[in-house]
């Protein structure tokens, strides 16, 4: 909007990027080792220079600067559907536009009208784009994963049934498995394009319809989320899921592949150059899988969950990570006794059904007197219970376990003799969740290297859109995990996904145990097992390191070596 250097500009976007996935702490290197943090691919040394500045000063001056030049309700212009920098500078310069209120009086005062950049088409669009977003409070919200997924596989569902579709799948950061999605990408292969359109606009929970052409849609749900339909050929499904899956770095990255190769990609296929003086090839050297355009592009096959922005040499072969239908273990569960809905049999047999050979039934501890946690008598003969179910139910493993609380100076809610007597022990954090990095370092590793903790439960207790949780050294926990054996959960409820992505690949880079984990309090919570097994995803987990996914010996001898 400055007109400043692109160049400059994507610089800044791929170091904010690099620093998002960055599983190391950039502001102690920025304080302690501040060459460090150019070893990061996409910080350089003025990107480096701005960080030690944010980190040393609170704030970086030539931001500051920046925004000084540009009206402050200018650059939220920028989140709308349909308007780059380019198009906001000519609102700004050349209709005196400086924030949503302005452009939607403007707009509807028909004074976008002389505006040369904009066509009454994307007049039309941009006005419902503001419409919307002044509908929905003015904010542009993202969705967390477990909100956005599901209505992306209804409407799919639907999309399916509609005359001509092939194939149909979600693109974007969702099917990328990023916590928070902006909108949702869909994507159809049909040989009836209009048929699709249709089908789409008029899906239930459509609120309305954003923008419409020949082979693309958005429309707003009610619940105020974007959904962005594109229909294409069948043989050019593999080139478009690509595209739409992102991210645009990874794109971007891929592009600059292709063309070192002599080659074109872009969302219809890879293509090769034209000779000079030629006509363009209309038929690509691929497009109707992505495998293949990997393939043709000497890659390995790179999973959705990691195309983020590491750079495309990161792999020489695909990394093994681990899969849903991997996981064989469900190690955090709450029954009646606490405040789960199901009894301990219901448990075993929702286990049973997802193929499991063990379950844990892992009620809380007494200082979760909210969640009516169990005193020591009543653990105790919960534990026969348990151990009457097990016979009862048969054909799985039940354990007798516990969540136990983690207080808030690192000491467990029950003593050691309590705990020596249960086949497995998650231990998490519930309250002082405030407390100082310090202090929540020190509380978190004593929990790690208590000799009788398999589990580290929802290590940070934070709640996505809700609250940060504790924010520890997470290199010292990484470190007495790997010592003592005991595993990071990843707690795969969409609110919380805790592990976090960026922490688990520190887990598993630094060589620790992971756990995926359901903490499960009604049925309907074994469903999220998928966003936690993304989430592990992204932070490169193998099945070898995920303790669900082991055979019943190994992760029986695992548990046994604690006592
Ligand atoms: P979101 O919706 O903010 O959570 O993130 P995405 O990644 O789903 O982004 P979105 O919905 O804007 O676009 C979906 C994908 O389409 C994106 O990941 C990559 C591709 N794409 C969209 N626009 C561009 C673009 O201008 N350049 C490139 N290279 N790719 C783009
Ligand atoms: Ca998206
Ligand atoms: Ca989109
Ligand atoms: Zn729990």
């Amino acid at each position: 909007m400055t007109g400043a250097n692109g160049f400059k500009v994507n610089a800044f976007r791929r170091a904010a990027r690099a620093s998002e996935g960055e599983s190391n702490d950039l502001a102690a290197w920025a304080r302690e080792d501040r060459g460090r943090l150019q070893t990061i691919d996409g910080i350089g040394l003025s990107t480096a220079n701005h960080i030690v500045e944010l980190v040393t000063l609170g704030r970086i001056p030539d931001l500051d600067t920046l925004r000084g030049q540009v009206p402050s309700g200018l650059p939220e212009l920028l989140t709308l559907q349909g308007l780059g920098p380019k198009t906001v500078k000519v609102l700004w310069e050349s209709a005196g536009i400086t924030s949503l209120e302005e452009l939607d009086s403007a707009i509807d005062a028909g004074r976008l009208a002389e505006i040369p950049r904009l066509g009454p088409k994307s007049i039309a669009n941009l006005r419902l784009a503001v419409k919307a977003r002044i509908a929905s409070g003015n904010a542009p919200r993202r969705y967390r994963l477990g909100e956005a997924v599901p209505q992306a596989e209804s409407l799919l569902a639907r999309l399916r049934l509609a005359k001509g579709t092939i194939r149909a799948q979600f693109a974007g950061s969702a099917r990328r498995g990023r916590e928070t999605v902006g909108d949702l990408d869909l994507l159809v292969a049909s040989t009836d394009p209009g048929a699709a359109q249709t089908a789409f606009v008029t899906l239930p929970g459509v609120a309305r319809v954003l923008a419409g052409g020949e082979t693309r849609a958005s429309v707003q749900l009610e619940n105020g989320l974007q959904v962005d339909l594109r229909v294409v050929e069948d043989q050019a499904f593999g080139a478009a899921l690509l595209y739409f899956t992102g991210s645009k770095d990874h794109n971007v990255r891929l592009r600059e592949r292709a063309i070192s190769r002599g080659m074109r990609l872009n969302e219809y296929g890879l293509f090769v150059e034209a000779e000079p003086g030629g006509e363009p090839p209309s038929v690509p050297v691929s497009a109707h899988t992505e495998e293949e355009i990997y393939r043709a592009l000497e890659l390995p096959f790179w999973p959705p969950e990691l195309r983020e922005s590491s750079a495309l040499d990161s792999f020489d072969t695909t990394p093994s990570l681990v899969e849903l239908s991997d996981i064989k273990a469900e190690l955090h569960a709450h029954t009646t006794a606490s405040d789960g809905e199901l009894t301990i049999d219901e448990l075993a047999q929702l286990a049973k059904s997802r193929g499991f050979h063990t379950i844990a039934v892992t009620d809380h501890s007494r200082a979760s007197a909210q969640a009516n946690g169990l005193s020591v008598e009543r653990l105790l003969r919960h534990i026969g219970m348990i151990r009457e179910a097990e016979a009862r139910v048969g054909g799985i493993r039940i354990l007798a376990g516990s969540e136990v609380d983690i207080l808030a100076d690192g000491r467990l809610d029950y003593d050691d003799e309590t705990l020596a007597r249960l086949d497995i022990v998650v231990a998490s954090p519930h309250t002082a969740l405030r407390q100082d990095p310090e202090a929540a370092t020190r509380r978190l590793v004593a929990a790690i290297r208590h000799p009788l903790v398999h589990i580290l439960g929802h290590p940070t207790g934070r709640i996505i859109q809700g609250r940060d949780g504790l924010s520890p050294d997470m290199a010292k926990l990484y470190e007495a995990a790997r010592e003592s054996s005991t595993a990071f959960e990843v707690n795969s409820h969409w609110m919380r996904l805790d592990l976090r992505d960026v922490h688990v690949h520190g887990a598993v880079a630094a060589g620790c145990l992971v756990a995926i984990d359901c903490d499960i309090h009604s049925a309907a919570d074994a469903d999220n097992l998928r966003y936690g097994v993304a989430t592990a995803r992204r932070g490169h987990l193998t099945a070898a390191s995920c303790v669900n996914a082991w055979p019943s010996a190994t992760l029986h001898a695992w548990l046994a070596s604690k006592h």
